[in-house]
């Protein structure tokens, strides 16, 4: 019974994480197939008791697949998602190749499920739905039900971004760096060209020539799409840090109207995907580390922003798992609504 899925880029860290979440969420399907790369085709799989082949992934890769859950890097996307949706399948798609398509719906299913509700698997129509990327999804569950409330007029984002955002093989090389630093030895340097470990550095992301870099530049434009706001005013500085699987951000909002903190406070903490971890007393807000593995999204440092007037803007501190509501688990509360 369920929809019969398939997994692109099944030995990815998303793409393992796809599995987790699938099993962990009861994810109804009556067949699954695992498709990655000529490189991983044939590596074996066990995932609900049941061992699986690799597949590797062509163009015939798609007949009969309802859902299609893609992490294997945009060009992958481009090339194969439209082979997919021809196919009749729909993609959810977690790179960056579709989500500025006006045709495209770019959903965090908690701030935005209105943006799919004409697309349902299984009806032989394919489509495509673009995941958004992990800052932009963890900042929004933060942000928009704030934004319900009282309207963001302008957002000031800083991250503090981890190892996953780069890949399994980024965690990787913080592990073995870290490993080598103290030990005294020269870290191995083949992700970011650069010392990783006990550092920190402006998002590896390109930079373009408004001296953002595509990172910042993606929260901007994709919360303007999500929350269909052309007029939004965004800005971000992006940096990534020694944390293995969760981001952090700092969030500044400045409001049409007054929005007092403790209001605020309550409306976070009815928030569905949201936990509020704010205790001053004691100096315990949310962690990278305590969101790991997690599926909500963890907000504190809730508090007046002094430097505004009228009560008119907030400061937050939010994490978030990056493997987790960052990509693989929003990908598939997707996938559950088109069930
Ligand atoms: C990071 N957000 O943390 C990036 C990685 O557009 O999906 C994911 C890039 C994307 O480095």
């Amino acid at each position: 019974n369920g929809p019969s899925i398939a997994v692109v880029g099944v030995t990815g860290a998303v793409g393992q994480e796809f599995l987790s979440v699938l099993s962990d969420r009861d994810f109804p399907y009556r067949s699954i197939k695992m498709l990655a790369s000529q490189r991983s085709a044939g590596r074996r799989i066990t995932f609900e008791d049941r061992g699986y082949v690799v597949e590797e992934l062509t163009a015939d890769s798609f007949n009969d697949v309802d859902i299609a859950l893609f992490s294997a890097g945009g060009s992958i996307s481009k090339k194969f998602g439209p082979v997919a949706v021809d196919c009749g399948t729909v993609v959810v798609d977690n790179s960056s190749a579709f989500r500025m398509d006006e045709k495209v719906p770019l959903v965090i299913p908690e701030v935005n499920p209105e943006a799919m509700q004409h697309i349902k698997a299984g009806s032989g129509k394919g489509a495509l739905i673009a995941n958004p990327n992990c800052s932009t999804i963890i900042c929004l569950m933060a942000a928009t039900p704030l934004h319900r409330q009282a309207k963001v007029l302008r957002m000031v984002v800083s991250t503090y971004q981890a190892a996953s955002g780069a890949g399994a093989a980024a965690m990787e090389e913080l592990e073995l760096q870290t490993r080598e630093v103290l030990e005294g030895k020269p870290p191995t340097c083949k992700i970011f060209n650069r010392q990783y470990a006990f550092n920190l550095f402006s998002h590896n992301a390109s930079v373009l020539s408004n001296g953002y870099n595509e990172e910042e530049m993606k929260m901007v434009k994709e919360t303007r799409k999500i929350w269909n706001d052309k007029d939004i005013k965004v800005t971000a500085t992006c940096i990534r840090v020694p944390v293995m699987r969760a981001h952090a951000e700092s969030v500044n909002l400045q409001f049409e109207k007054p929005l007092n903190e403790d209001t605020a406070r309550d409306i976070l903490k009815n928030a569905p995907g949201v936990v509020v971890i704010d205790d001053r007393e004691s100096n315990h807000f949310p962690t990278p580390l305590e969101v790991s593995n997690k599926d909500d999204v963890a907000v504190g440092r809730i508090r007046q922003d002094l430097s505004q007037d009228g009560n008119q803007g907030l400061d937050i501190f939010v994490c978030g798992d990056q493997i987790r509501k960052g990509a693989a688990l929003n990908a598939i509360q997707i996938a559950e609504m088109l069930l």
